[in-house]
Parts: C-alpha cells; sequence; structure tokens
C-alpha cells in the first residue's frame, strides 16, 4: 500500500464494515486534471484497499467542479449506486468566480446527499494555489481523495 493511501483503521475503529457488495461512483472534475487524477488516485486505492470490489466501482468524468453536482445526482439516481464521491480542485483566481464554483457545488452537493438519502462526498480542494492543492492531493498534507473515499464508507456504516 503507498504511503499515502489509508486504511479505514488508520482513522477510526468505528464502521467497519464489508464494503465487498457495496457500489460506488466516482465522479472526476477534469479541471486542475493533474490535482484531480490524484484525488482520484487516492480514492480509488483506498476503496480497494478497504475490500470494495473493482467491478462495484463506476468513474464518470465532469467538464468542471461546477458540473460535479448534476454528475453526482445522475449516479445518486442509479437504484445500485451505494454513495458518490465527488472530486475537484478550485483554486483561486482574479476574479470571483472561485466564490461562485464553490458556492455551487458545496451547496449542491448538500442538495443531492438529502435528494436521495445517500452519501454523496465533497472531496473538493478549495485552494489558494496549484502548490497548495498538490500538498493535498498526494504530497505533503496527504490525499483528500483517500479522506473523501473513507468518508463514503463510513457514512454507509452510518
Ligand atoms: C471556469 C472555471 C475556472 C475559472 N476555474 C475552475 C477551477 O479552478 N476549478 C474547476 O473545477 N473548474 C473551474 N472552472 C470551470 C467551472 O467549474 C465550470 O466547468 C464552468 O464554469 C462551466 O460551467
Amino acid at each position: 500500500m503507498a504511503s499515502s493511501q489509508k486504511n479505514l483503521s488508520d482513522y477510526s475503529s468505528k464502521n467497519i464494515q464489508d464494503i465487498s457488495n457495496k457500489k460506488f461512483a466516482i465522479v472526476v472534475s477534469e479541471w486542475n486534471d493533474e490535482v484531480t487524477e490524484a484525488l482520484y488516485s487516492g480514492a480509488y486505492e483506498t476503496l480497494i484497499n478497504n475490500g470494495a470490489d473493482r467491478n462495484n466501482i463506476i468513474r464518470k468524468n465532469v467538464p468542471g467542479s461546477f458540473e460535479l453536482t448534476l454528475g453526482a445526482h445522475w449516479m445518486a439516481a442509479e437504484e445500485d449506486i451505494d454513495a458518490v464521491i465527488c472530486l475537484g480542485c478550485v483554486i483561486q483566481g482574479e476574479t470571483r468566480h472561485f466564490d461562485f464554483i464553490c458556492d455551487a457545488v458545496a451547496q449542491g452537493i448538500t442538495h443531492v446527499n438529502l435528494k436521495f438519502a445517500k452519501p454523496v462526498i465533497f472531496g473538493v480542494l478549495t485552494t489558494d494555489n496549484q502548490k497548495q492543492a498538490l500538498d493535498r492531493a498526494g504530497g505533503k498534507h496527504g490525499n483528500k481523495g483517500d479522506e473523501a473515499a473513507i468518508t463514503a464508507i463510513k457514512m454507509l456504516g452510518f
């Protein structure tokens, strides 16, 4: 297991369960793809390391983080999907675009959670620059993709 990959037991002894029959959708934003691909690798490997079946992990791409909400909605609407993990990276620019995207995706994902009563995980980095993002996508601050996967597993054990 790579050093950035986590098992559930690294975080907590609670909610450990068999996820071999659980079906996951991972929705990945293509913006800042160096970061989001690293988040995806972390999330995917963490699901596998905790017992998920690779045939039960579906990946879908969306153009940007703003589209994560609709991508998550489409996946959560599938009856056989147990949890959705949304991965994105929004980097502060010179305009207020950052604020609009961050607010929209946070509220949108919250709404999808409640509409479908399924875990829909907010694995979106919101950083000042790319370095901060890479530090959190397998760098010195770990991998938020791992944490998003662990969060999904823990919520399935609720
Ligand atoms: C337009 C835009 C900008 C400026 N920055 C980002 C970003 O840092 N991260 C991200 O995921 N997406 C960005 N986008 C694209 C928007 O999320 C969205 O795809 C477009 O506004 C079209 O709806």
